[in-house]
């Protein structure tokens, strides 16, 4: 197991749940984001992912990532949303699968090109596998990765699809909104995948305010990520990186 990988397993033992924070390079000039990146770490959050847009390439991300290395020590996870969202500055990369598209290109295609590319050039990027289920509004995320997106009121689907990633031996799935989501994944979908699925519960998508956060914790989520808020209101994230602890002590409380 790799480096990154057993930290974050380490980290969710620590306080039942953790928070990471989404950094989109796109949006941001380099300052703002190395500003961010350290705001993150000082409230608290576990870890840095970086990616989502479209307009991400290589020497951007090699550029903003060794002047955020410099200024903060936790991981810093690429979140890949194409080909060349790959950078040797960063500590691991999600290696994804969006187990809900109806495009063969986003559930093997872009992995074997991926792989071709990692392989031959960055053997020493840690890769951790994450089955991508996309529901509820579904965001850019889901237009761009063709994901037919399940909704809400048809939460069995939701859970026929975790059990897939439960039955693939996926180490790590993510329960996606989409970023800026209206309606974050319900605390009673998140508690039922949390039945069916062991391995490491990812949530994110429109977690805005901390009773959110701690309720989807306290619900099951191993690990949550916020982007939209840290760029709109970076002094909500302490409160929000508490609930999320709070939420994943009681968690852990519950099922003891
Ligand atoms: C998007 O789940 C993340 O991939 C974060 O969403 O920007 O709404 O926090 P927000």
């Amino acid at each position: 197991m790799g480096k990154v990988r057993e930290y974050i397993l380490r980290e969710i033992e620590k306080y039942g749940t953790i928070h990471m924070t989404l950094l989109d390079p796109d949006k941001v000039d380099v300052e703002t984001f190395v500003k961010l990146g350290k705001q993150a770490e000082n409230a608290g959050s576990s870890a840095i992912m970086v990616g989502g847009s479209l307009g991400v390439n290589e020497r951007l991300l090699d550029e903003y990532l060794s002047e955020l290395k410099r200024e903060v020590s936790i991981p810093v996870i690429l979140f890949p949303g194409n080909l060349s969202s790959i950078s040797s500055k960063a500590d691991a990369l999600w290696f994804i699968v969006v187990l809900n598209s109806s495009n063969i290109y986003y559930i093997i295609d872009a992995q074997m090109q991926a792989s071709v590319i990692l392989y031959k050039s960055y053997r020493n990027l840690e890769t951790m596998p994450l089955a991508y289920l996309i529901v509820g509004d579904g965001g850019a995320v889901g237009f761009v990765s063709n994901a037919r997106v399940i909704p809400y009121s048809r939460p069995e689907i939701i859970i026929a699809y975790v059990l897939a990633a439960r039955y693939l031996e996926f180490p790590f799935l993510y329960l996606e909104a989409g970023s800026g989501a209206k309606m974050p994944v319900p605390p009673e979908i998140v508690r039922k995948s949390r039945e069916v699925y062991n391995g490491t519960l990812i949530v994110g998508g429109g977690i805005r305010e901390p009773e959110i956060a701690y309720e989807i914790a306290r619900s099951g989520a191993d690990i949550i990520v916020t982007g939209t808020v840290v760029e709109r209101e970076p002094e909500k994230l302490r409160k929000i990186v508490e609930a999320v602890h709070r939420g994943g002590n009681d968690k852990k409380r519950r099922n003891m």
